[in-house]
């Protein structure tokens, strides 16, 4: 069993004792791919961004499955199903909930987010929340691609990240990883 390495960090300040954090490949490991269609000219743009990072992180493209759900309120229930399955290392929840076009906003903003914090709290797997919640289509524009970045590919990264720290845990606490067993 590998020990953690001691006064490491990803921000260059030295700790007096084991860091436990993740890496940044996603090699043999499998992701699903949650998103919500409402949106979809904005969805479309984070399922890109989120398929691009994971491809870059060394993921294998048959090894990241999409799952389509009609709204962001349909994500956490998804979500669960997808975990359920054991199939996957990682799960990668998109959507764009956008203030302007509805006024249950709030209530499908919170729903989703607290679905998905429920699951990702259990820590059984790495669970990402990439669902915008825009005042207007612009803000939503700029964090899918264009000037605030792709939010789709920063919950993959953070997939993949948690994703890594939780196969390096099992491994130190001896147990067998079955989320990345082919026969799953
Ligand atoms: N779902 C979204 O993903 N984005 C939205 O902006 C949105 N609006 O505008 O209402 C939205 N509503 C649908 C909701 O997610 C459910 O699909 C619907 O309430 C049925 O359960």
């Amino acid at each position: 069993m590998s020990r953690p390495e001691t006064k490491a960090s990803s921000y260059g300040a030295e700790h007096d004792g084991p860091v436990h954090e993740g890496g940044l490949s996603g090699n043999g490991k499998r992701f699903a791919i949650v998103a919500a269609r409402f949106n979809d000219f904005i969805v479309e743009k984070l399922i890109d961004g989120a398929r691009a990072a994971l491809r870059r992180a060394g993921v294998a493209q048959e090894d990241i499955e999409l799952f389509r759900c009609p709204g962001a309120m349909e994500i956490p229930g998804l979500a669960r199903k997808v975990a359920d399955t054991s199939k996957f290392d990682g799960i990668v929840c998109l959507g764009a909930v956008i203030r302007g076009a509805t006024p249950h906003f709030d209530l499908v903003v919170r729903e989703a987010a607290a679905g998905v914090g429920t699951l990702a709290a259990e820590g059984k797997i790495a669970v990402a929340f990439g669902v915008l919640a825009c005042d207007n289509i612009e803000q939503a524009v700029e964090r899918a691609g264009a000037k605030a970045g792709n939010r789709g590919a920063d919950a993959a990264m953070v997939a993949v990240e948690m994703a890594d720290l939780y196969a390096r845990m099992a491994a130190e606490n001896g147990e067998v990883v079955t989320s990345t067993c082919p026969a799953s």
